[in-house]
């Protein structure tokens, strides 16, 4: 089949959100949906960061599938046991079998093999893609998904998709760069231009000032103390808490974003988090949604873990939002600055981000005390209504 007659099929089965990382395996599908004039394709810096996208997707009202290859199901094992397992969010996640039958380039080999037996211990369903039975396992996929609230795989064996247009140029050689050699002092802190900002608030008082001048907004919280302290201020049904899986809140609030672009909706992340998939702000700056406030409490450090310092204290993440693109960027640190700029963004297109530099210290709250479900039910209700 053609990518494009399958892309057909996935819309005829109700799919309108798709985000992934290449495979060559499925190239013509892929050229096909980032031309597509109906179906949106998000092309993730990472796999997990797809699995993030199509879950926030989903909370937002959309049917979503990730596409990747089979060597992305390592980079997303935690977003999918984390995140779209544990909430219960329905995906179909079409995953190329690099290294089927033991014949492909050597880093294929052993993922290959092991491909099936990650997704039995993972508990998610799969069924292998035939020439002749897509149309039975898209409908499959779109039934079981939704009967069990889960992602479901479809492995994608080579020789599937014929394509209509590959490219193919050839890659060139990357050139050869000595590694930077490590610096065994300290840095100096923000060395870039710029008196540095001082903490003065703590997370806890920038929460408080910024959940203030919030409506009915969604807003996706980082895992960790940023989610318990946010619940301690206001627990409100819009306000989806990441418990597990590090590093998605960006990722998860794009898919809300995307999948409901009336509604503004913030992210209320934290410096590790952020670090940890930095490369998720390309894809904001990329797609500059109008809807998209991204707030950072940054402490310079993991508090929820302990307080070990994060490369923040060194690295102006404001001046990254602003040098990938985001439409306007803020740094603050008093709550009444917090404030005031979220006022701001608020009433203006973004995307945006606000860097609120806070202090280390943690206020003494309960963890979350919703299951994962029930996060995920409120926060559905609250995006679609009753
Ligand atoms: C993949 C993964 N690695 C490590 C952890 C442990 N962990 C939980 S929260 C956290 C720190 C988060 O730091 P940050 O986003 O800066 O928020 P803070 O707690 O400082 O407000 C870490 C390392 C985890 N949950 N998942």
């Amino acid at each position: 089949m053609s990518g494009r007659d399958f892309a057909a099929l996935l819309e005829r089965r109700g799919f309108d959100f798709f985000a992934g990382v290449p495979c060559s395996l499925i190239e013509d599908l892929i050229a096909n949906l980032e031309s597509h004039p109906r179906l949106p394709y998000i092309d993730a810096v990472r796999e997990d960061v797809a699995v993030g996208l199509a879950g926030g997707a989903w909370l937002a009202g959309r049917r979503p599938a990730v596409l990747m290859q089979n060597s992305g199901l390592g980079t997303s094992l935690n977003a999918l046991a984390s995140f779209s397992l544990m909430y219960g969010l329905p995906a179909l996640l079409l995953v190329t079998w690099r290294g089927f039958g033991g014949k492909d380039a050597p880093e294929h080999i052993l993922m290959g093999e092991i491909s099936p037996g990650l997704l039995d211990l993972l508990g998610i369903p799969y069924h292998v893609l035939a020439g002749d039975s897509l149309e039975a396992g898209v409908a499959w996929a779109r039934e079981e998904m939704d009967a069990r609230m889960s992602p479901v795989a479809l492995l994608i064996p080579p020789g599937i998709f014929y394509s209509e247009g590959a490219s193919t140029a050839p890659s060139e050689a990357s050139p050869r760069i000595a590694p930077a050699k490590p610096a065994l002092e300290p840095r100096p802190r923000h060395r870039a231009e710029g008196a540095p900002l001082v903490a003065r608030i703590s997370r806890m008082q920038a929460i408080t000032a910024a959940v203030k001048q919030l409506g009915d907004e969604p807003a996706i919280h980082a895992n960790g103390y940023p989610s318990r302290e946010s619940c301690a201020v206001a627990d409100r049904p819009q306000n989806f808490y990441m418990i597990g899986s590090m590093g998605l809140a960006s990722a998860i609030g794009l898919g809300v974003a995307l999948g409901r672009p009336q509604r503004r909706t913030i992210i209320f992340d934290g410096d590790g988090n952020l670090l940890m998939n930095l490369g998720v702000i390309t894809n904001v700056a990329a797609l500059a949604p109008r809807n998209f406030i991204h707030c950072v409490f940054d402490n310079e450090a993991y508090g929820s873990t302990g307080n070990q310092r994060s490369a923040s204290a060194h690295v102006r993440l404001d001046r990254v939002a602003a040098a990938a693109g985001y439409r306007t960027v803020a740094a603050v640190t008093e709550a009444d600055e917090v404030a005031a700029a979220l006022r701001t963004m608020l009433a203006s297109d973004g995307p945006h981000f606000l860097l609120a530099k806070v202090t280390r210290e943690q206020a003494k709250v309960p963890r979350i005390p919703h299951t994962p479900p029930a996060i995920r039910d409120r926060f559905r209700a609250s995006m679609l209504g009753p």
